[in-house]
């Protein structure tokens, strides 16, 4: 038997699967090149311990890690039903509050190290979280694109930590009843913008799509498609990281300004952006809430055991 500790929370109605123990060991460099070991020797983890049937396909998994700085208050590896994921702002958040939840940190600013690099997360007074995001920025602005099955769709290209396209006019309703819809376009844009080699920096591919609309309730509302055809339940950190990236750069969003996004479903983070060295380095505020304490079984003659793929 293999067995594996884990704490789950959701942020803002998201999933976080946090592994705490039982997680082979992936030496002492850098998050970034423990990735790659995770990758390259325990994928087959990575799909036991996040897709069914002990999980499903919205859950994110976050594997603690002992930091390199030990300063820092934690490592973490991101990463989902299909991959990875180079940082994650709802599961930053979830990964903060399962610190919390472990008595390993008290309320205060620390750093927590992940594959994109460092990043500050403040659990504040009242127990919301504030993270500090990784530089964001846009790299095109109003691409135009011939979607298979729609019309030609314009959207903006940025990065928030992961690469994200963001429409702000697709004429759909983002509502919970329209989620079919939703993902149904999402995934097309995803394909036109593939078989059209747009891409970020690098060629990084373009696994995030972020649909918009105005709503009474906040700033905007956003419907955001995550790399495994799974739409995220809050607001999407690493996406309204991006959004804040280019509201600054069209100046409708000035420094310290507070922009307020709420997700398909309803809940909200607060965003804003500070200027550092000339990057816009936004923050994200949320709410996390523990909700189980697990402790997966790997059974040997269980064909399913790493997971239904
Ligand atoms: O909050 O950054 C985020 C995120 C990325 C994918 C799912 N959630």
């Amino acid at each position: 038997m293999q067995n594996i500790r884990v704490i789950d929370s959701h942020t803002g109605g998201e999933p976080t699967r946090v592994v705490i123990q039982g997680f082979p060991d992936l030496g002492n460099g850098p998050m970034a090149d423990r990735l790659e070991i995770f990758r390259r020797e325990h994928d087959h983890l990575r799909s036991a311990i996040v897709r069914e049937p002990r999980g499903h396909d919205a859950v994110v998994g976050a594997l603690l890690c002992e930091p390199v700085d030990p300063d820092s208050a934690a490592g973490v590896i991101f990463f989902n039903n299909v991959g990875y994921l180079g940082m994650c702002g709802h599961g930053t958040i979830g990964l903060v509050k399962t610190l919390e939840y472990l008595n390993r940190i008290s309320t205060g600013t620390h750093t927590i190290e992940t594959p994109v690099g460092n990043i500050n997360a403040a659990l504040n007074p009242d127990g919301s979280v504030t993270i500090t995001n990784v530089a964001s920025y846009r790299t095109r602005k109003s691409v135009s694109v011939d979607v298979d099955g729609y019309s030609t769709v314009t959207g903006d290209v940025a990065y928030g930590g992961n690469w994200f396209f963001l429409v702000g006019d697709h004429g759909k309703a983002i509502e919970l009843e329209n989620l079919h819809e939703l993902t149904a376009f999402s995934v097309a844009i995803r394909n036109s913008l593939r078989s059209n080699n747009i891409t970020g920096d690098n060629e990084a591919e373009i696994d995030h799509i972020e649909l918009f609309s105005p709503t009474p309730t906040a700033d905007s509302r956003n419907f955001v498609l995550c790399p495994g055809i799974e739409y995220d339940r809050s607001p999407c950190g690493t996406g309204t990281s991006a959004k804040l990236a280019c509201l600054y750069a069209d100046s409708k969003l000035r420094e310290g300004e507070v922009w307020r996004q709420e997700s398909v479903i309803g809940s909200l983070f607060e965003g804003s952006v500070a200027i550092k060295d000339n990057r816009i380095i936004p923050s994200i505020k949320g709410n996390a809430f523990v909700t189980a304490e697990i402790e997966l079984i790997l059974d040997p003659n269980d064909p399913f055991r790493y997971g239904i793929r």
